[in-house]
């Protein structure tokens, strides 16, 4: 019988067939196991000399099976190293190279101005309480501005909010002046698109409050980042407008004297002097907060802007949809762009 196991473990070629074996005469009811069942009804003097007898053949196949797996396992370690070898010195393959967006590269060179000059950079939620997006603002339910931000309202009474203006609340609400705060982020709209307007865009929201702020402030801080983004002969226009939580209020546009010739005034966004109004209504906030109120008899500007309007103008693009389409023939040409 030990011959016979010598040689089916020789035979055996797989792990699998090495256990059938093994099971075949080792195991429970294998042969080996089964012959020293056998001992009981021999003779008693004839038992030790049969059982030490049987306990030699099962070690000797014991030594061969565990011989044999430690073989079959080797090979197949070294089956698996040669399939899996790396070749160190082959040329590695070119990675494409990611790029910023064309947004957040305007993005990148304001908030870097505004910091310049101190700013505060907040985020804040996208999804909003009607609240912090209309009514703190001084637009009540029934004010025709809201007819000018046409809202996509959620189910549950919130909104996607219609500007970042929403960050001025928010953000005195957390803070107590002096302060000067800057916010970028995602804004949306239910509106037509067009070649200047999306549904979603961007914008950049400032807000500066303290004593004694005046419009000479605002206009120097536009006009100090107009310099930043376009250099020392940059211009700044301001025409009145109407804005509910600004009085006064103002559009303000940058003259852009771009290398293309194709020079214009570019109208960047609205801007003005925070109403008082809105100074109470965050006071009205931060006491039903429990904090103090700290905001009425203050003076302070705000702004807003959108990045898209500057991002089509310094790198050609036509259509502001062009941004969002995800076209590899647009993004693909900010490769490698940082
Ligand atoms: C506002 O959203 C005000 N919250 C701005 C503001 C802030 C005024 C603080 C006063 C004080 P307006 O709706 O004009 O204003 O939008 C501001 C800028 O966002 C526009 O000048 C324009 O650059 C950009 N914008 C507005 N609508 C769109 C649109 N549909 N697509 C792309 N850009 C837009």
């Amino acid at each position: 019988m030990q011959e016979q196991a010598i040689q089916d473990i020789h035979a055996a070629e797989t792990l699998e067939a090495l256990q059938a074996v093994k099971t075949r005469y080792v195991g429970k009811s294998g042969l080996v196991t089964k012959e020293l069942g056998t001992l009981g009804k021999l003779p008693p003097e004839e038992r030790k000399a049969r059982g030490a007898e049987i306990n030699v053949v099962r070690a000797a196949i014991q030594a061969a099976l565990d011989e044999k797996e430690a073989a079959l396992k080797r090979a197949a370690l070294d089956a698996r190293l040669a399939s899996e070898a790396v070749d160190v010195t082959l040329p590695g393959l070119p990675l494409p190279a990611g790029g910023l967006h064309p947004i957040s590269r305007v993005y990148d060179d304001l908030i870097g101005i505004f910091t310049r000059m101190g700013y505060e950079v907040a985020e804040g939620p996208e999804v909003e309480e009607e609240h912090y997006n209309f009514e703190a603002l001084n637009i009540p339910w029934y004010h025709p501005a809201r007819e000018l931000q046409d809202t996509f309202w959620l189910e549950d009474g919130r909104l996607l909010r219609t500007h970042t203006s929403n960050m001025q609340i928010r953000y005195m609400l957390e803070h107590e002046p002096p302060l000067k705060m800057v916010s970028r982020g995602k804004v949306y709209r239910f509106e037509a698109t067009d070649a200047t307007h999306e549904a979603m865009f961007h914008q950049l929201e400032g807000l500066v409050v303290g004593e004694g702020i005046s419009m000479a402030d605002l206009k120097g801080t536009i006009a100090e980042m107009a310099r930043g983004l376009y250099g020392a002969s940059a211009k700044v226009r301001f025409q009145p407008s109407y804005y509910p939580f600004v009085e006064p209020g103002a559009d303000f546009a940058v003259y852009w004297d771009n290398p293309r010739g194709e020079s214009k005034w570019l109208e960047l966004g609205g801007c003005g002097m925070v109403h008082p109004n809105v100074f109470k209504a965050v006071d009205d906030l931060r006491e039903a907060a429990g904090k103090e109120r700290v905001y009425e008899g203050k003076t302070g500007f705000a702004f807003g802007l959108g990045p898209e309007r500057i991002a089509m103008l310094k790198y050609g693009i036509p259509d502001i949809r062009y941004f969002y389409a995800n076209d590899p023939r647009v993004i693909g040409q900010f490769r490698g762009e940082l």
